[in-house]
C-alpha cells in the first residue's frame, strides 16, 4: 500500500481528523490555502473521478452529505464555500485517492488558477 490517503485511514499515518464514519475520513489538509480547508476522503481505495463506477457514486453523494454537516460544524454554512475535486494531472491532481477539498473562511476567486 503506497498510498498516503490509504495510509491516513487505516491510521499509519496521523493526521488532524475532523470526522470519520464507516464510509470516508476528513481531515484538515496539512497545505492549508484557506481558513479552513479540510480533505473528505473515500476509505475504499479509488483514484480519481474518472475511476468511479457503481456503487462508488453513493459514496460521492455520501462526500456531499458530510461536507455539508461539516460546513455546519466549522462555521462556514452561512458565508458560503467551496467543495473542490480535482482529476488528473492537468487538473492539479497530486494525491491518486479521490478526495473532495471542503474551503471557506474568506471570500473564493473566479476562475480557479
Ligand atoms: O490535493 C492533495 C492535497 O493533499 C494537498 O492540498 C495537500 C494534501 N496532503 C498531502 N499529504 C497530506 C497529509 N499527510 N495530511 C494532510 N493533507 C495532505 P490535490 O487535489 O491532489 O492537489
Amino acid at each position: 500500500m503506497d498510498c498516503i490517503f490509504c495510509k491516513i485511514v487505516n491510521g499509519i499515518i496521523k493526521s488532524d481528523i475532523v470526522y470519520e464514519d464507516d464510509k470516508v475520513v476528513a481531515f484538515k489538509d496539512i497545505n492549508p490555502v484557506a481558513p479552513v480547508h479540510v480533505l473528505i476522503v473515500p476509505k475504499k481505495h479509488i483514484e480519481s473521478a474518472m475511476d468511479l463506477n457503481g456503487e462508488d457514486f453513493n459514496i460521492i453523494g455520501h462526500i456531499f452529505s458530510v461536507a455539508k454537516k461539516l460546513s455546519k460544524d466549522l462555521g462556514i454554512d452561512k458565508d458560503g464555500f467551496r467543495i473542490v475535486n480535482n482529476c488528473g494531472r492537468a487538473g492539479g491532481q497530486t494525491v491518486m485517492h479521490i478526495h473532495f477539498h471542503l474551503l471557506g473562511g474568506r471570500d473564493m476567486q473566479w476562475p480557479p488558477g
